[in-house]
């Protein structure tokens, strides 16, 4: 090994994983969404401690910084709450203008897009489809398999996360399950 080079195990992804010393590890659970679906009665009969999704993710400078990158990789699992399946939060960026990409790695899902205007539209996502999530799109995903479904992110340091808008006045569209069939209505 050339010193001086880091070790590139030290930060790897392996398989599904992000892996390496420094990678932050985050979960939601069902306690951690209310508000979010809207089947209320359904989501009350939970079990506040079902998880629904985790995020690794590498943070190489302080959050915040302009310039540069974040990386990270989300697993989220299947499952419903009445007819509607487990999705992420939703953000848009605190800094508008900050795009993302995402990529499928495993499993399937939509991802939904929402413009300023509140048209939402899904992206298939399959191992190896790429999105490009451009400034001022909200953006969640749905998993509407019946396996875990983990994509890749990455963007910038400095954009923020804003999700006191989504948790308001939600996407203007919904993925739900129409007689086995995800639909978004
Ligand atoms: C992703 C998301 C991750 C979890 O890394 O943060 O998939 O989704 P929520 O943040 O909406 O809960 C990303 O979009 N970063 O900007
Ligand atoms: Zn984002």
């Amino acid at each position: 090994m050339i010193s001086s080079t880091i070790n590139p195990t030290d930060i790897s992804i392996s398989g599904i994983h992000l892996h390496g010393k420094n990678i932050n590890k985050i979960s939601r659970t069902i306690k951690d969404l209310s508000g979010l679906f809207s089947d209320e009665k359904a989501f009350a009969k939970m079990d506040n401690s079902t998880l629904v999704y985790e995020v690794e993710s590498y943070f190489p400078v302080a959050d915040g910084t302009e310039g540069g990158l974040f990386f990270g990789i989300t697993h989220l699992y299947p499952g419903k709450i009445g007819d509607e399946y487990f999705m992420t939060r939703g953000h848009l960026h605190t800094i508008t203008n900050r795009a993302e990409y995402y990529w499928g790695i495993e499993g399937e899902g939509l991802l939904l897009l929402m413009d300023e205007n509140r048209n939402t539209r899904g992206e298939l996502i399959i191992p190896g489809s790429l999105h490009y999530i451009s400034g001022g799109t909200a953006h969640r995903v749905v998993n509407t398999g019946k396996t875990l479904l983990s994509f890749g992110a990455c963007w910038p340091s400095d954009a923020g996360h804003n999700y006191e808008a989504i948790a308001k006045t939600g996407f203007s569209k919904r993925v739900l399950d129409v007689q086995g069939k995800p639909q978004l209505v």
